[in-house]
């Protein structure tokens, strides 16, 4: 049966979304009393690109949430900068900053969009990112607080995430180099990153709960399945090990409230291995444990899974930040290191392109933590070097298409097979720049001339509108 047949069978109220990011699509990074995040003056230091205009969404935003119901979809992703809000990241809120996201929230609302809101997608603000940021357990008090204001102020929000990609942050952070403060295998800053930014989910849960807030709240984790190559027992162990690291111990953290002694054991090889530590304070794990069952859905990021082999030596690894195919390496001493199997294909940034993994995760995750009830794709796309085509011009993107349309083939395989999944949003709504490889990695379904600012439609926009069609009659 053909993908729009199937996507018939889905229930009207499924969600089709675009996902953006406020630090990748506002701009405006000095607007309006907006404090600094730990990006900005780092950007420059490194020569690597500007954030302003980026997107100019902070301008922009009604002319994107028009073209979003035009082309079909129902629902956004977007986050809140903090520094919009506490420019320090604490103190008196910003007036101004509030004002944009209410008038934002309320231009989807007007259009029939959705809002579903991250409070925290990448953009730590400078002043706490210098005394430590998620290392720094007064982070998590100032992060409760910025939470409870929103949930008071933004009342025109039923659907909220606390943190986007807690292991992406951390592991860019601390291990692969390429977020500030740029460490390499600092494998302790990671670890402890991933167990306080759970512990701050963990608190804003249980505040959201206990105070009664109306509208759902969960987090959103990327997941990265990790596939042995070749399959030897050797290969499959530091399959095993990278998973817990990557994956098990924040999904344990979650939705069980524990870290099973069957994650702690593969996580705790990789720590003594890179001679790292764990600190867990009393009574945190009770408070984990509170909010474990209390997540109303979760945001499921998806884009690759890795193919590992094991691997003893030193820790090393290069980055692929240009989209020049075969320029990534990555070697995680008594972790493993990734490999190249050659029957997957992979993007100009070597990432593999496996929509298996997308069923895989889908299935793993519903089996294993009873918790997770309810399941959105909160990002899924393809980095990808359009070629613009000129004023007016459709752009042609059928690389991107046939990526969506296999990975929406996976979902609807696991639903078919019992899993609650109840949206799907594209990353990206619009193109907008990629953290660590500037402008030249669009994802979008609308295409950004960085120079004007100007839209155009891509081809991949018509096709999911063709899908939400198929969908609404
Ligand atoms: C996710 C992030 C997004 C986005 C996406 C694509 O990890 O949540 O913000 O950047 O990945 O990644 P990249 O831009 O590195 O290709």
């Amino acid at each position: 049966m053909t993908l729009l047949k199937r996507v018939k069978k889905l229930p009207q109220n499924f969600v089709w979304g675009g996902a953006t990011a406020a630090y990748q699509v506002e701009g405006a990074t000095q607007a309006d009393g907006k404090g600094k995040t730990m990006w900005d003056d780092y950007l420059k230091a490194q020569g690597r690109f500007s954030p302003d205009p980026a997107s100019d969404f902070y301008h922009l935003y009604p002319e994107d949430i028009e073209l979003a119901k035009l082309y079909g979809l129902n629902a956004i992703r977007v986050s809140i900068s903090w520094t919009r809000i506490f420019p320090k990241g604490y103190g008196e809120p910003n007036q101004a900053g509030v004002d944009y996201y209410h008038r934002l929230f309320q231009c989807c609302l007007a259009n029939g969009i959705t809002p579903y809101v991250s409070l925290h997608h990448f953009d730590s603000p400078r002043t706490l990112f210098e005394d430590g940021d998620w290392l720094n357990r007064k982070n998590i008090d100032y992060f409760v607080a910025y939470a409870d204001f929103c949930f008071k102020e933004f009342k025109e929000v039923k659907n909220w995430f606390t943190i986007n990609e807690l292991i992406s942050l951390a592991f860019s952070q601390y291990i692969q180099g390429n977020f500030p403060p740029s460490h390499h295998f600092d494998v302790t800053s990671a670890i402890q990153a991933e167990h306080n930014e759970l512990l701050a989910h963990a608190r804003v849960v249980n505040l959201f709960k206990d105070k009664g807030y109306a509208g759902r709240i969960g987090l959103i984790h990327v997941l990265q399945p990790v596939y042995p190559y070749p399959q030897t027992p050797a290969n499959q162990h530091a399959a095993d090990c990278e998973n817990a690291f990557m994956n098990t111990f924040l999904l344990d953290g979650t939705f069980l409230g524990e870290y099973r002694p069957e994650t702690m054991a593969l996580v705790n090889e990789v720590l003594q291995k890179n001679d790292a530590r764990l600190k867990i304070e009393p009574g945190d794990m009770a408070i984990l444990k509170k909010a474990a069952s209390r997540n109303d859905y979760f945001g499921l990021n998806y884009y690759q899974p890795s193919f590992v082999a094991a691997y003893e030596g030193e820790s090393t690894n290069t980055f692929n930040g240009t989209g020049e195919k075969g320029t990534s390496s990555f070697k995680f001493k008594g972790v493993g290191q990734h490999v190249k199997n050659p029957e997957i294909p992979t993007t100009d940034w070597d990432w593999n392109i496996y929509p298996k993994g997308l069923y895989d995760e889908l299935k793993w995750v519903s089996a294993t933590y009873k918790n997770c009830k309810t399941i959105y794709i909160t990002e899924n796309g393809l980095g990808y070097k359009d070629t613009y085509a000129g004023v007016g011009q459709v752009i042609d993107d059928e690389p991107r298409i046939d990526y969506i349309d296999q990975h929406l083939a996976a979902l609807l395989q696991a639903r078919k097979e019992g899993v609650d999944v109840q949206g799907y949003f594209v990353w990206s709504l619009q193109d907008q720049f990629s953290w660590a490889n500037g402008y030249n990695k669009r994802y979008g379904l609308f295409y950004v001339n960085f120079e004007t600012q100007a839209r155009e439609i891509k081809k991949s926009a018509q096709w999911f509108k063709e899908l939400a069609d198929t969908m609404n009659t």
